[in-house]
């Protein structure tokens, strides 16, 4: 089975899946696996490894201890072609659509296609959407684009359709890691309902009951990364990925109640 395939077996089975995003800058690759192990335990579906700047060498280290730790799918989340290793299950491939910086568009990808094969890693074609979150985040910053606007669904869905269209499997909606807040229900809702391929939410999302508001507005998918760093303990990924599996809507078409 393929990891994409994976991917669309956790929404069928449990209604939305809970993602882990690990960022391994000026981390121990030691810490990273047994925080990645206690993220498998309490309920997480998978580990995303990846920042929009690494400020440190050891990303190959860390993302081959995370993967002799866990059985869980581990994808790598690029800020850019030198966030590659052979040691993953994936690559989340992925183009900066809502802005109009080539470089992120297709530069990034042209160069990192050739390592991305000689590496064995499977590339999971994912259209990344940046959305105003308040203020500047890194990912903004770092790739010079502008996000889109939080009040206008209608762009965002427009501009996922045009993803879908050109073949991209998932769409991610980001606010940006840290943002204080968090992308919007109502564009969740919208692109949701726009495009027929997994949407995935993160950036700011604090709490197990903004993730499930996320999951409610249509996601398929949301992401962690802060919140855990700053406060988190095995309760908070337990009471993350319990809320997100809780809401969702299983094959079934019957709400969780977990
Ligand atoms: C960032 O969407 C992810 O790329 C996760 O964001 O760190 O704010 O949870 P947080």
């Amino acid at each position: 089975m393929t990891i994409h395939d994976k991917l669309l077996d956790i929404v069928q089975t449990r209604g939305a899946g809970y993602l882990v995003l690990l960022d391994p800058d000026r981390k121990s690759p030691e810490s990273l696996a047994a925080f990645a192990k206690t993220c498998e335990a309490q309920g997480a579906d998978g580990i995303l490894i990846g920042g929009s700047l690494l400020l440190d060498d050891g990303f190959d280290r860390c993302v081959e201890a995370v993967k002799k730790a866990v059985r869980l799918p581990v994808l790598l989340f690029p800020g850019n072609g030198r966030q590659l290793s052979r040691h993953a299950d994936a690559v989340l491939f992925m183009s900066l659509i809502s802005g109009r910086n080539p470089h992120f568009l297709i530069g990034e990808q042209v160069t990192s296609a050739p390592i991305v094969r000689s590496l064995g890693l499977e590339p999971v074609s994912m259209a990344y959407l940046l959305v105003e979150s308040g203020e500047t985040t890194a990912a903004e910053f770092m790739s010079a684009t502008r996000p889109l606007p939080r009040n206008k669904p209608e762009i965002a869905a427009a501009h996922a359709l045009a993803a879908e269209y050109l073949g991209m499997k998932l769409v991610y909606l980001e606010a940006g890691s840290g943002a204080k807040q968090s992308v919007p229900e109502i564009l969740v809702t919208a692109v949701a309902r726009t495009v027929s391929v997994p949407v995935i939410v993160g950036g700011g999302i604090r709490t197990p009951e903004e993730a499930a508001a996320k999951v409610k507005a249509g996601a398929s998918f949301v992401v962690t990364g802060n919140a855990l760093e700053q406060e988190g303990g095995p309760d908070l990924v337990r009471r993350l990925a319990d809320a997100v599996h809780a809401s969702g809507v299983r094959e079934t078409g019957i709400r969780g109640t977990a």
